[in-house]
């Protein structure tokens, strides 16, 4: 591996040195993934609609090793130290403990489609916070899929990977996601956000540059842990197919903004607002992103507050720390905010004037601490590559 590399990526040391002392020899290679941020379009991807997130500067690495036999043998720096030791041949959903289940499921799904994965030694390792809203499981499975790969030869596009994924984190891991955050971390490129049509899984890059606009993106990572398998997720999802099915749609994607007065008298209160929220966020998306390509990033502030609104008050999927780190963000000087990823915890990011940034992050922490809620992280996030190998 090349010393640029080694420079440019401090995990990678940390991830090839737990490799060796693990397995006591070297990896054939290192891979990383990000996470991602979602600038806007939350719940629509499963609904067939649209959504614009970008791959952030905080990524997973694998660490990997092919071996012969059918072990595989996991590790994870974020875990007890301690090597998970499982068998390709009997991978099954709901056997792999813990973290584990994330490299599992990447193995699972790619035999599904028939690809022979050998035995591996694998070593993780992440900077992106854990159950923060940030996709940290994506990228774990995004960079074992991307080493995958290359290692089985099976030549998968990033389209399929976008799906061998999801499948992983669907029936593997048990939550029953869409494909933004895995099509962000494998797809996601610097300095730009990525809109992506979820239906055809069409993407332009957006150029998304904060800093030529004098703002940074400020993450507020609630330290509310949430997960994807827990069931408001779920709940959601299915309030958006019993709205499609009420309304004689494939799905929600199907939906314009002028049908909403039609679908109020068709559909409960409830599943009503639940449809509104997904109808009115996928249009939002495509203003987000034309304001961003004509205007810059500045530009979408307005549409970020009215997203967080739709999901506070509409789609349900807020909290009250989310809320304070929206408002008390804005109060202090940001020109937009809401909260990011799936939701009930996790992330809020802020776009901040880059001069009133750190009266934005004393306000956020004064009012967390004023509410008695643990105190929040706060970092910057800026557009980056997507999945590759690292050496
Ligand atoms: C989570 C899911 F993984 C995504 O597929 C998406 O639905 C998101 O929540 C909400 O927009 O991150």
């Amino acid at each position: 591996m090349s010393a640029k590399t080694m420079d440019t990526d401090p995990g990678l040391e940390r991830v090839t040195a737990a490799f060796d002392e693990a397995f006591g020899s070297r990896a054939n290679g290192v891979w990383t993934a990000p996470g991602r941020a979602n600038l806007i379009g939350e719940h629509t991807d499963y609904n067939e609609g649209l959504v614009l997130p970008f791959a952030i500067d905080l990524a997973a690495r694998a660490a990997i090793r092919t071996r012969s036999a059918g072990a595989l043998r996991l590790l994870s720096t974020l875990g007890e130290g301690r090597v998970v030791e499982l068998s390709t041949h009997t991978l099954k959903p709901g056997h792999a403990p813990g973290w584990s289940v994330y490299p599992a499921g990447v193995v699972w799904a790619f035999q599904e489609r028939g690809i022979e994965v050998p035995g591996l030694d694998l070593a993780l390792d992440s900077d992106v916070p854990l159950g923060a809203g940030l996709s940290s499981s994506h990228a774990i499975e995004c960079a074992v899929a991307t080493a995958l790969n290359e290692l089985t030869g099976a030549g998968f596009s990033a389209e399929e990977l976008v799906l061998i994924t999801q499948r992983a984190e669907n029936a593997f891991v048990g939550a029953p996601t869409g494909i933004m955050d895995q099509s962000a971390s494998l797809r996601g490129r610097s300095g730009h956000a990525l809109f992506l049509d979820c239906r055809d899984q069409s993407t332009v890059l957006v150029p998304f540059d904060a800093a030529a606009a004098g703002l940074v993106t400020l993450v507020v990572d609630t330290r509310v842990a949430h997960s994807h398998a827990d069931g408001g997720y779920a709940d959601r999802r299915q309030a958006c197919e019993l709205g499609a099915q009420k309304l004689g749609v494939a799905a929600l994607r199907d939906v314009s903004v002028a049908d909403l007065d039609k679908a109020h008298h068709v559909l409960d209160e409830v599943t009503f607002r639940r449809v509104r929220h997904v109808v009115t966020e996928n249009q939002r998306v495509l203003d987000s992103a034309e304001a961003l390509a004509a205007s810059g990033a500045a530009a979408v502030a307005p549409f970020l507050d009215a997203s967080h609104a739709s999901m506070r008050d509409d789609f349900e999927i807020s909290c009250e720390e989310l809320d304070t780190a929206v408002e008390a963000s804005r109060d202090a000087g940001a020109i937009g905010a809401r909260m990011t990823g799936g939701g009930f915890g996790g992330s809020a990011i802020a776009l901040v004037p880059i001069h009133h940034q750190e009266r934005v992050r004393e306000a956020v922490l004064n009012a967390f601490a004023r509410r008695g809620f643990k105190a929040p992280r706060l970092f910057t996030v800026n557009p980056s590559d997507g999945a590759r190998r690292l050496a």
